[in-house]
């Protein structure tokens, strides 16, 4: 690594839209891919299954598993919903359970989730300027509630790794829905 003062190029750079400069990696995440964590299945598999939900651009600047590194990403998720509920991100708590992170509000407006493993819940307002220190141990899931993009900023250490499979099989104690046009929490 160059150490040297005054280095004009910057590793990457991001915006609300995305993230450039070394390579990036791109995740797309469909419909197809999260028909399991919508609450009303008929109304999932009755949409596009192509209609992208959300995209992730990566910045992995070590290995995967790299002890005291860190990585980052940009998340957009497309303003909608399925049935009732919310455009929103799978949600995962950390292999390595006690790895925290960070998320910031870049565009748009949305609620942050977080639950313990007891499947305590609670939510913040994610949005522009806002910052959220996600503790270790703690499952996190964005949703958007407005009617643009949201995305935000991550940055969290490279041996956390995600579990999915808790989320995927137990879900969240708390889902965001519309009705009569305005957000509600209701209790799983
Ligand atoms: C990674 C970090 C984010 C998410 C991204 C998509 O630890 O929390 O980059 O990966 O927001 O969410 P998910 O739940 O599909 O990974
Ligand atoms: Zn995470």
């Amino acid at each position: 690594m160059d150490f040297k003062y005054g280095n004009p190029t910057p590793e990457i750079v991001f915006d609300a839209k995305n993230l450039s400069g070394k390579p990036i990696e791109k995740i797309e995440r469909k419909i197809m891919d999260l028909n399991m964590i919508f609450k009303d299945k008929g109304a999932s598999e009755t949409m596009d299954q192509n209609q992208i939900v959300y995209e992730v651009d990566c910045y992995f600047p070590v290995e995967n598993d790299t002890e005291g590194g860190l990585f980052f990403g940009i998340t957009r998720i497309k303003p909608g919903k399925v049935g009732d509920e919310y455009f929103m991100t799978k949600g995962h708590f950390h292999s390595n359970r006690d790895r925290g992170e960070f998320y910031w509000g870049l565009e748009g407006e949305g609620q942050l989730l977080l639950m313990d493993e007891k499947r305590r819940a609670r939510t913040e307002v994610i949005k522009k300027g806002s910052v959220h220190y996600i503790p270790g141990y703690i499952a996190h899931r964005v949703v958007n509630t407005g009617d643009t993009e949201l995305s935000f900023g991550a940055c969290w250490p490279s041996d956390a790794g995600h579990d999915y499979a808790s989320i995927e099989e137990k879900g969240f104690s708390i889902r965001i829905v519309q009705k009569n046009g305005e957000q509600h929490i209701i209790k799983e």
